[in-house]
């Protein structure tokens, strides 16, 4: 966690944008000696922030190195709650499963966890996540919604909303989703949701959405190649994470605002326009067996529906999708 004073420096630093801050300036509004503020400053160049200092104009931030600590991510961050609390590790096995014991703890909502690398990712059905160094964002948001555990699979289409425009926003590409949890460009994977949660039988105390994404990877090892790729790999530059995870977070808040007050109905159609199975033949792999058929759409509940060549719909809640 972050010393407050530092904090503090980075916001005054984020609404100055590119202009100096003099030494005088920062040590008044902080309301500490100028040598206080000398030693903050080179505490952040420690942590990988280019401050440039000129005398008689002061200090100004030039770049930072692409790491996705907690400074990275405040310094500019527009969300009221999610990204508050923030813990930021270099390796771990997953971040799921710390996100897990805070939430056991009693973190508040909106505390997110992110890793520079995962040894023990783990998606769905535990099946393992490649999650390498500094080179994809592996994070955990938690989020703590009033609601009947049902309800918790909607938050993965929410998250591939807030994924798929973020990375929009962020790159030249235009992913698509799969249901319920693959973001994919160019027909490979670049982004997994995972959705866990803890709750008793009728509510919800924690909702853990994990987001894996393949920004800055230049290659996969073998057993990847043929299904994943990276931000990097299909729009050939390198994609800076902590702006990625700041649209991400930003997008998830303005999402669940709507769907706290409004339900999922108006998000059913943005979601359906970055849709890719919507309207294709598909073999939706579940866990009874495979059910083969058209996707026709999802319910206002966010549940698959499949219609079988007996004109028959089947609800699909939960299933891996072949197309
Ligand atoms: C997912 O599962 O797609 C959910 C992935 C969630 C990962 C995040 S990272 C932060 C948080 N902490 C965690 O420990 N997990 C979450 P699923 O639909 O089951 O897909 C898993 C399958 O995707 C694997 O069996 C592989 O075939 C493939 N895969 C593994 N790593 C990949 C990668 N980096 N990129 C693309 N595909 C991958």
């Amino acid at each position: 966690m972050q010393s407050p004073t530092r904090k503090k420096i980075l916001e005054i630093f984020t609404n100055k944008q590119n202009e100096f801050v003099s030494g005088e300036e920062l040590a008044k509004l902080l309301g500490c000696s100028r040598t206080a503020v000398w030693k903050h400053i080179e505490e952040l160049r420690k942590e990988g922030f280019q401050l440039e200092a000129l005398r008689k104009k002061g200090y100004r931030i030039i770049d930072t190195k692409d790491r996705v600590s907690e400074n990275e991510i405040q310094l500019g961050l527009k969300t009221k709650k999610l990204g508050c609390t923030i813990y930021y590790v270099e390796s771990i096995d997953s971040t799921q499963k710390l996100a897990h014991s805070l939430v056991q703890d009693g973190c508040p909502e909106g505390t997110i966890v992110v890793a520079e690398e995962q040894l023990n990712g783990r998606g769905r059905l535990a099946r393992t996540w490649f999650s390498p160094k500094y080179s994809g964002i592996w994070m955990s948001v938690i989020l703590r919604p009033t609601l009947p555990p049902k309800m918790s699979p909607q938050f993965t289409l929410i998250a591939a909303i807030a994924v798929v425009q973020a990375i929009a926003e962020n790159t030249t590409l235009h992913p698509e989703i799969k249901w319920p949890n693959d973001i994919l460009i160019n027909g490979k994977k670049v982004s997994g949701i995972l959705t866990e949660l803890q709750a008793d039988s009728d509510k919800v105390h924690a909702i853990i959405i994990g987001i894996g994404i393949n920004v800055n990877q230049k290659q996969f090892p073998d057993e990847l190649k043929q299904i994943a790729t990276s931000l990097f790999i299909e729009s050939g530059k390198e994609t800076k994470r902590s702006h990625l995870i700041q649209a991400i977070l930003e997008k998830i808040e303005t999402y669940y605002q709507i769907y706290m007050e409004k339900g999922f109905a108006p998000l059913k159609l943005l979601w359906e326009s970055y849709a890719v199975s919507i309207g294709k033949d598909i073999i939706a792999h579940t866990l009874n067996g495979d059910i083969i058929g058209k996707a026709i759409g999802i319910t206002d509940e966010g549940v698959l529906k499949l219609e079988d060549q007996d004109e028959k719909v089947h609800l699909i809640y939960s299933a891996d999708i072949e197309i």
